[in-house]
């Protein structure tokens, strides 16, 4: 128990120093959260193909093993770079900093930070970051958000993805938009589909206006 506290204690101390760091360049730093397969490397990608030219876009990949991610960022255009954790469950400030150290995100940029899938431990984690974004996608349940309270409670979007398989699963979008706002009544939702890019249009809303406050006329 007490070294679980030492372990939180030491990672917030260096969370503040990555969200100084952050804010000094006028970094969006954004952590992005998700059981496996929800599609966060999907949003990645096409978030990146259709913005890069007009918002310049850095990459941390968090994974156990293995470049994959790291290899479909790159080929989307993207500087990234690829930390694994071996056992570990979750990414930390620690691990943010040495990345930051050698990916120099540039002034003025956003900083999307994958984080390992799992619904659980990436949420103890502070990483410095502006905000959480949780991703569900439609093939999960809809009961996630009451499961798994703890995430939905840090987070600060929910982006619902996977929705043009709706007509195919029993996932009821309201009933889960509900189970979230329930932990977390000030969280916001973007439903999507990132693979065929229908409701990425809001999602860029809510991307533009945290970059517009945070990285200013930098961008
Ligand atoms: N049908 C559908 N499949 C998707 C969508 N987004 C991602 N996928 C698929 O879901 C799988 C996992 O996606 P990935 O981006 O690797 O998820 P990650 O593990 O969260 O990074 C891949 O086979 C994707 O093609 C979507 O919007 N609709
Ligand atoms: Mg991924």
């Amino acid at each position: 128990m007490k070294v679980e506290q030492d372990i939180l204690q030491q990672n917030d101390l260096l969370a503040a120093r990555n969200r100084g760091w952050f804010e000094g360049r006028s970094i969006l730093a954004l952590n992005l959260v998700s059981s496996p397969g929800s599609g966060k490397t999907s949003l990645l990608e096409r978030t990146i193909t259709d913005l890069h030219d007009t918002l310049p876009m850095t990459v941390i990949e968090g994974d156990q093993q293995t470049l994959r991610d790291a290899d479909r960022i790159a080929a989307a255009g993207a500087p990234v770079l690829q930390v694994n954790t071996g056992k570990g469950c979750h990414l930390d400030a620690g691990m943010i900093k040495r990345a930051c150290e050698e990916l120099q995100p540039p002034q003025g940029s956003v900083l999307m930070i994958e984080n390992v899938g799992n619904l659980v431990c990436p949420a103890l984690f502070d990483l410095g970051e502006a905000a959480k974004v949780v991703i569900i996608s439609v093939t999960e349940g809809d009961d996630k958000p009451l499961k798994y309270p703890t995430m939905f409670a840090a987070a600060d979007l929910c982006v619902i993805n996977k929705i043009d398989l709706l007509p195919h699963v029993n996932f009821d979008v309201e009933a889960c938009e509900a189970a979230a706002r329930q932990v977390n009544p000030k969280l916001e939702f973007v439903r999507l589909a990132a693979t065929t890019g229908e409701g990425m249009e809001l999602w860029y809303r809510w991307l533009r206006q945290h970059s517009a406050n945070t990285c200013g006329d930098k961008v």
